[in-house]
């Protein structure tokens, strides 16, 4: 199916500048990145703390956080992989000072992007999400553990060492510049799955330098561009930072990184399911 073609701005849109959410908060006419609090939001920072326990079998925990909305670009009819690499350098500012702003609260600051119809994703308008609270989820939380344990017996972060054998093999390495490297990890589980990290070790998103920003930006666009030629068309992807948490002690062991796991297989439109 060809994709669909998009105007430059939606009237109906609840992302696009000066137009109405849930609840009829509008938005600014905003020009660049613009973020707000999710009217959805699933964490709210003022819960109170409450627990269940049903013998061990029904466990649950209320969790204080918050949930926000970031729209990459005015423009409804692009893609971050559209965009222009100033642009996406924008996207990447922003995901830095949420991190940084978030950082002081929350232990965990998730940044996200959900994109494409086939993941779920309910409006084509450029966007990614943040969701922050003081838990790590499971897969961040078993990240720490290993590469912690990793640092104690090897003395290196994980992340680098496994990097060097990617670099030493050059079977999996999709992408690279002075910077960054893109591979598809040994563990990949998605057809297309990327890993896409810092050569240099960097512990968060909030520590990436002036050099790692641009770079960044320039990978950032050729990888988003590969993925949509891929099949030639937008292609669907669920993409997340993963760095080391807040508020923490002994992090060292951490390096920086963003998973990208696209949920397609052979064509547009065939996607894989995991049975
Ligand atoms: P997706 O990226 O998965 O499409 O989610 C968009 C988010 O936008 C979703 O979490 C929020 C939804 O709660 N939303 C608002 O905050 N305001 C609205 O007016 C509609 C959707």
């Amino acid at each position: 199916l060809p994709d669909e073609i998009l105007p430059a701005y939606d009237p109906t849109c609840y992302l696009c500048a000066g137009n109405a959410r849930a609840g009829g908060v509008r938005n600014p006419v905003y020009d660049s990145t613009y973020v707000f609090t999710n009217d959805f939001a699933a964490m709210l920072p003022g819960i109170a703390s409450t627990r269940l326990d049903e013998g061990g079998l029904m466990r649950a925990e209320a969790e204080r956080g918050t949930c926000r909305v970031m729209c990459f670009s005015p423009r409804h009819d692009l893609s971050l992989a559209e965009m222009e690499i100033p642009d996406i350098q924008r996207v990447i500012d922003t995901w830095i000072a949420q991190a940084s702003e978030l950082g002081q609260t929350y232990r965990w600051v998730q940044i996200f992007e959900n994109k494409g119809a086939v993941m779920g994703c309910s409006n084509p308008h450029p966007h990614g999400q943040i969701w922050a609270g003081d838990s790590l989820p499971d897969l961040p939380a078993r990240e720490h553990n290993q590469q912690y344990l990793y640092q104690v017996e090897h003395g290196r972060p994980l992340l680098l060492d496994y990097l060097d054998l990617e670099i030493k093999h050059g079977e999996r390495i999709v992408l690279g510049n002075a910077e960054w490297l893109a591979v598809v990890p040994f563990w990949a589980v998605w057809p297309f799955e990327l890993l896409l990290l810092p050569r240099r070790h960097t512990l968060r998103l909030t520590d990436l330098d002036a050099p790692q920003q641009q770079e960044l930006a320039e990978i950032l666009k050729r990888l988003l561009v590969r993925y949509d030629n891929l099949f030639e068309t937008a292609f669907p992807y669920s993409m997340g930072w993963h760095g080391a948490p807040f508020k923490t002690a002994d992090c060292e062991a951490w390096q920086l990184h963003a998973h990208f796991y696209p949920p397609l297989l052979r064509s547009a439109t065939i996607k894989k399911f995991m049975v």
